[in-house]
């Protein structure tokens, strides 16, 4: 499946939010960014039903601390069935860019491997602004309603597997 933009999804496959509980993390670095992207996965997760006590919103400094905000969040509430990660990272002169993307990637794959439960990968990796700020609501559309959608469908899966 090919998509160019990513806010595009299909409204009548994605899962009924109302008995899922979700915590979203946003990194403070990129604020321009991570506020769009933040703004688009909570407003997703709304559309699609999540009551509210059910949607808990986090921040932290970086996206290199996403990863362990997401494993405290799931190792301190047992009922949390998803967490989003949100961060921006864009390149520059240092080598610094290749060590966060490296952590946080790794990192979101472990806790979620850990717990057993999704941690959904919803951070940018960009040569520059303009190309983050195309895929936080510009012409790209916006990965955290990419990410929120995800989240939903990856609850969705787990209570599949719970049901068999
Ligand atoms: C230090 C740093 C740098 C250089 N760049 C970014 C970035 O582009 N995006 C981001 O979210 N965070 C960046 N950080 C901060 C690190 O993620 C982290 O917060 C610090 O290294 C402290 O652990």
């Amino acid at each position: 499946m090919k998509k160019t933009n990513l806010s595009d999804y299909d409204p009548t496959g994605v899962p009924d939010g109302s008995k899922y509980k979700i915590a979203v993390v946003a990194a403070e670095w990129n604020p321009e960014v991570t506020n769009a992207l933040l703004d688009g996965a909570v407003q997703t997760l709304r559309a699609n039903g999540i009551k509210e006590q059910n949607l808990l919103v986090y921040h932290v400094p970086g996206t290199f601390e996403l990863s362990s905000a997401a494993d405290m969040i799931l190792e301190h509430d047992d009922k949390v069935d998803a967490v989003i990660c949100i961060g921006c990272v864009i390149q520059g002169d240092t080598r610094h860019f290749e060590f966060i993307c490296q952590a946080v990637s790794q990192g979101i794959t472990n806790v979620a491997l850990k717990h057993h439960r999704p941690v959904i990968f919803s951070v940018l990796t960009t040569n520059d602004m303009q190309q983050a700020l195309d895929r936080a609501g510009g012409k790209h559309g916006n990965k955290g309603i990419e990410g929120a959608v995800t989240a939903l469908k990856m609850c969705r899966f787990a209570e599949n597997l719970s049901h068999k």
